[in-house]
């Protein structure tokens, strides 16, 4: 397993105890640290210390923090607003997350090399489909990040190996030398702005990954989003920059990848395979790798079909700019949409809002997007939640039309995460489905 022996007898105080702050407790014991750990929730510290023996667990809020090396904080904890990270700057207490501790890790690692992919959408989808062709033509590889598997606990490649992880602007945040050999960005657009002072920090929080590449990196960025193309045009002078374009994808080519469908998914493979062809993926295995890939969860799932009736979930559209290409596939859909609002607006997906035949809205954002919608001869219910939005969406549905939960909203005021939000919604469609067998 991963561990950092450069760490051995070092202290750390480490906040937020959900799978990232987990993950870090048991590479600092592998490595020989010493942690304090808080959570705000009490049964994240209890669960925490049930799985690390001897876990000391202290509020680092009343802690002698100086007398750290390191404050170790998860993601989802609001560095601009959260206490201790201000106090950590004041005392000169660097403020880290778990792959800036991978980075310290590397040198105790065979000869590999890190791809680092981030961008507002798409990440997910580019590090799952870029892990895919390489496994094609048979290197070793491993995922992680921000898709769901903290880094710290990959176990270590053979001599070769590619690492290819997924980062949220949050994850580079708390990263101060993470050197990728390859840097991907798929695209900006609008959002977390409740975590950035605006749209500009959002990108430059971005742009930090090529900062600190290596001499030689490579920087490839698709190129259909302004701030993107900006970031292109800003690269530093030591890293060599690819753009690329879901127009360099042919409509031919990509009618033969049945799990990549839309423009959406062209700007996803476009980067993908240049990163694929810098890692030295020969041709047959990526049009073999690319035929073969299957969609993830929640990314427009094709969960049943009742009556004529298709049921997509899209939960893991979390905002406008992602809804949109959702609504963009299906001519007649009942859409259920809302939860905790990134934006004030629905600009990204008014294009197709002809598409739409009524949406069901739930969550916070009900009363703004009914609005929006109303105001544009969109029939919008106020459905309030996820169960009631599935059965009046599906008393509203006439056969050949599509049912589609893409929420173009984060799913906090109602759910844990998105991925809870995808299962209620499959879970409401095969109980639909239940009830229409018996
Ligand atoms: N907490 C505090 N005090 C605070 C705030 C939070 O103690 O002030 C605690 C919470 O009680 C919780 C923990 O900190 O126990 C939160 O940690 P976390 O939200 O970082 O949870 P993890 O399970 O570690 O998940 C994180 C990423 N979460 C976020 O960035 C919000 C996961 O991305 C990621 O998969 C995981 O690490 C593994 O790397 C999720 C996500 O929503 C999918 N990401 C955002 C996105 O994709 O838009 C960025
Ligand atoms: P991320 O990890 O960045 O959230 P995902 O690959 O998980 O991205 O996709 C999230 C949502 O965004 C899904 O609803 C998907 O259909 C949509 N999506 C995927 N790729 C893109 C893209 N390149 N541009 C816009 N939307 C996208």
């Amino acid at each position: 397993m991963l561990a950092a022996p450069d760490l051995a007898g070092r202290r750390f105080a480490v906040l937020g105890l959900a799978r990232t702050g987990l993950a870090t407790l048991r590479f600092l014991a592998r490595s020989g640290a010493r942690a304090a750990a808080w959570d705000a929730r009490p049964e994240a510290r209890a669960a925490a210390a049930a799985e690390i023996p001897g876990l000391v667990l202290m509020d680092p809020m009343e802690a002698d923090l100086a007398s750290f090396d390191g404050l170790l904080v998860s993601p989802g904890v609001p560095r601009n607003r959260h206490p201790l990270v201000a106090r950590a700057a004041m005392l000169g207490v660097p403020v880290l997350g778990d792959m800036e501790l991978f980075q310290q890790a590397r040198a105790t690692l065979p000869p590999h090399r890190l791809v680092g992919i981030t961008g507002t959408n798409g990440k997910s989808t580019t590090t799952a489909l870029l892990h895919h062709l390489l496994l094609a033509s048979g290197q070793p590889a491993r995922l992680g990040g921000n898709i769901g598997a903290p880094v710290l606990d990959a176990a270590p490649l053979p001599a070769g190996g590619v690492y290819v992880f997924e980062l949220s602007s949050f994850q580079i945040d708390l990263c101060q030398t993470l050197a990728a050999d390859i840097a991907i960005l798929t695209n900006i657009t609008p959002d977390h702005l409740d975590r950035y002072e605006s749209l500009e920090a959002y990108a430059a929080a971005k742009a930090r990954l090529f900062a600190m590449q290596p001499r030689g990196g490579h920087a490839v960025i698709a190129t259909d989003t302004p701030l993107a193309r900006a970031a292109l045009a800003a690269l530093p002078a030591h890293v060599r920059g690819h753009a690329v374009s879901a127009a360099d994808i042919a409509a031919h080519e990509q009618a033969r990848w049945p799990g990549l469908p839309g423009p959406h998914n062209a700007q996803n493979a476009a980067c993908a395979l240049a990163a694929a062809r810098l890692l030295g993926v020969g041709e047959a295995a990526l049009l073999e790798g690319l035929a073969s890939f299957r969609p993830l969860a929640h990314r427009m799932q094709e969960v049943a079909t009742l009556g004529g009736v298709r049921f997509v979930n899209d939960s893991k559209a979390t905002n406008p700019e992602s809804a949109a290409p959702a609504l963009a596939s299906f001519p007649s859909v009942l859409w259920i949409a809302g939860g905790a609002a990134k934006t004030a607006d629905l600009e990204a997906c008014r294009p197709h809002f002809g598409h739409v035949k009524a949406a069901f809205l739930i969550g916070a954002a009900a009363g703004m997007f009914a609005r929006l919608l109303e105001a544009e001869g969109v029939r919008a219910v106020r459905a309030e939640t996820l169960a009631r939005a599935v059965s009046l969406a599906h008393a509203a549905a006439a056969p050949g039309d599509t049912v589609l939960l893409s929420p173009a909203c984060a799913s906090f005021d109602q759910f844990a995460d998105y991925a809870e939000r995808g299962r209620a919604f499959v879970a409401a469609v095969e109980a639909l489905g239940a009830a229409e067998r018996a």
